[in-house]
């Protein structure tokens, strides 16, 4: 008998999406794997061809929206129309933050209003909007996943303003499973080992953070993309089913130390 959860005929949302890099990829290509209905959003109009020629690749044709995360119009649309063209919801994986690049560098104080405005908005307020807006549309027993980083627990030099909107974020997942738990949803977050993707290149000294991690974490090696997926498959599946308002790191145990 096979442990792989089977998906078939069950729709998961995956946002986030920016290359092949990109952890939230990893998620939808395992839930792919198995069996599920996918739709994949995209934050503009621009990132849609590269998102289209990647879906390709999935054995199951995916449903493809668009969805900046700012706007609670355009988050709304976009789960009614998941709702029109899939049925209920039954996960999503948050995959998405952003905060300027000036401000994840140097002094954590010389961060502005703005800034810090921005990056929670995108990196925290977004997971409640979400929830908020699939609601009608969650079939009874969904599960919703997000990505973090142990930069939230403590401090990690040049996370900075991130550290803050992760801080939020895992807080939003508590918050959110207490809530939605009467209703049979489960809020979890994964909090990821570094892993190259588009948003961490070009960030803080990511090099010596992938060698640390390989030389210190228990299992002195670091993690993959995939490995994150394993962990929100069981999540986001009936696997899952008794682990809510969680944070499981998937980063060889780096933070036990
Ligand atoms: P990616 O750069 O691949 O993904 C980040 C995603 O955020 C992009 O797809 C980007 O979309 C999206 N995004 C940013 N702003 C918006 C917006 N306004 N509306 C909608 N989407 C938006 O990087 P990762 O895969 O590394 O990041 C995914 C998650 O994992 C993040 O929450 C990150 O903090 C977390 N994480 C990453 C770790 C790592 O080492 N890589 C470690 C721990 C956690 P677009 O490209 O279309 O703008
Ligand atoms: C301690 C570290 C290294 C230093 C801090 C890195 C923080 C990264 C997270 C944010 C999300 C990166 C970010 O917003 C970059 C943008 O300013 C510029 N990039 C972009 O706009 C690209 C094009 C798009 C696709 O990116 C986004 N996000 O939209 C942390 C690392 C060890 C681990 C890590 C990298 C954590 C994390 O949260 O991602």
């Amino acid at each position: 008998m096979s442990i792989f959860p089977t998906l078939t005929n069950k729709t998961y949302v995956v946002m986030g999406i920016a290359n092949k890099r990109s952890i939230a990829w990893a998620i939808a290509k395992t839930l792919d794997e198995a069996g599920a209905k996918l739709v994949l959003t995209y934050a503009a109009e621009r990132f849609k061809s590269s998102l289209e020629s990647l879906a390709s690749e999935l054995k199951q044709e995916a449903i493809l929206l668009e969805c900046d995360v700012t706007n609670d119009e355009a988050i709304e649309t976009t789960f009614r129309s998941i709702h029109e063209q899939a049925g209920e919801i039954q996960g999503i994986a948050h995959s998405i933050a952003f905060a300027d690049k000036e401000a994840l560098r140097g002094e954590f104080s010389e961060m502005t209003r703005g800034q810090f405005a921005q990056a929670l908005d995108i990196s925290a307020y977004s997971l409640t909007a979400v929830v908020k807006a699939a609601k009608p549309y969650f079939a009874s027993d969904a599960s919703v996943i997000t990505l973090t980083y142990l930069g939230g627990e403590r401090v990690v030099p040049n996370y900075n303003l991130m550290g803050v909107a992760k801080a939020a974020l895992d807080s939003s997942v508590k918050y959110l499973a207490n809530e939605y738990g009467p209703h049979g949803v489960r809020v979890n977050a994964i909090s990821a080992g570094p892993i190259r993707t588009l948003s961490a290149k070009g960030v803080g000294d990511f090099n010596s953070i992938l060698s640390e991690l390989e030389q210190k974490a228990p299992l002195r090696r670091n993690v993959s993309a995939e490995e994150v997926a394993s962990t929100g498959l069981f999540l986001l599946s009936g696997m899952g089913s008794g682990v809510t308002g969680e944070v499981i790191h998937v980063d060889s145990g780096y933070h036990i130390l």
